[in-house]
């Protein structure tokens, strides 16, 4: 069975049960982070000392890091389409993936931390702007990308590399605040909308 610790808001814990409802792989999952069981408890740090989710236990295999978890969870289902075994392919994939936690989410983390979180460190406007125009920048990048090679990341049907992206477009059109129409995002964010597993843990009202 999947055991998986982290709350069901956490960006980086809707990759792994998003993944894992794709794969059609039971899971459990109990609330650790950010209003809900301290990471610091010594429960949480037995699994993993970094204090962050999610972290997973598989069969008694302890695993963070999100991206890390759906590569591993891909691998052992043998879902070649969702994780490509061809390593051009694949690391296409990885590229995408790398993309969308580094340089695409660098800009979602102020706008989300001001606007969504209210945490008191990030509540300069000047932050906020500079974190929105960051993503903003980043957003336009991915239209073109997407009205060139769509309709998802890696052409023509869902992988790996729509995840990490996919969470931080719910989050795109979740928060309010001023930004261009981007029809192409648009378009992607009503084709991963089609999916139940996108549904239930990601486009569910939630930033
Ligand atoms: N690189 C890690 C980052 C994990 C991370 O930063 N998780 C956040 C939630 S999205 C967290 O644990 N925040 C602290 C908390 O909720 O207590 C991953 O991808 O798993």
């Amino acid at each position: 069975m999947l055991k998986i610790y982290g709350r069901a808001n956490s960006s980086n814990v809707r990759k792994v049960t998003w993944v894992a409802d794709e794969l059609g792989l039971p899971f459990e999952r109990t609330d650790w982070g950010r209003g809900f069981r301290s990471t610091d408890e010594p429960e949480f740090k037995r699994l993993s000392a970094f204090g962050v989710v999610p972290v997973v236990d598989i069969n008694g295999f302890i695993l963070r890091e999100s991206n890390t978890i759906t590569r591993y969870l891909c691998a052992r289902a043998r879902r070649d389409d969702l994780y490509p075994t061809d390593l051009k392919a694949r690391a296409l994939v990885e590229a995408w993936m790398d993309w969308g936690s580094s340089d695409l989410y660098a800009g979602v983390r102020p706008v989300f931390m001001g606007l969504v979180v209210k945490n008191p460190a990030f509540m300069d406007p000047a932050i906020i702007a500079a974190g929105a125009a960051e993503w903003t920048r980043q957003m336009q990048r991915l239209d073109g990308e997407l009205a060139a090679n769509g309709p998802y990341l890696a052409g023509a049907n869902l992988t790996l590399a729509d995840v990490p992206t996919g969470i931080v477009v719910n989050r795109w059109y979740a928060i309010p605040f001023e930004k261009p129409a981007l029809p192409h995002v648009h378009a992607y964010y009503d084709l991963l909308g089609q999916r139940p597993a996108y549904q239930q843990h990601v486009r569910n009202g939630t930033p």
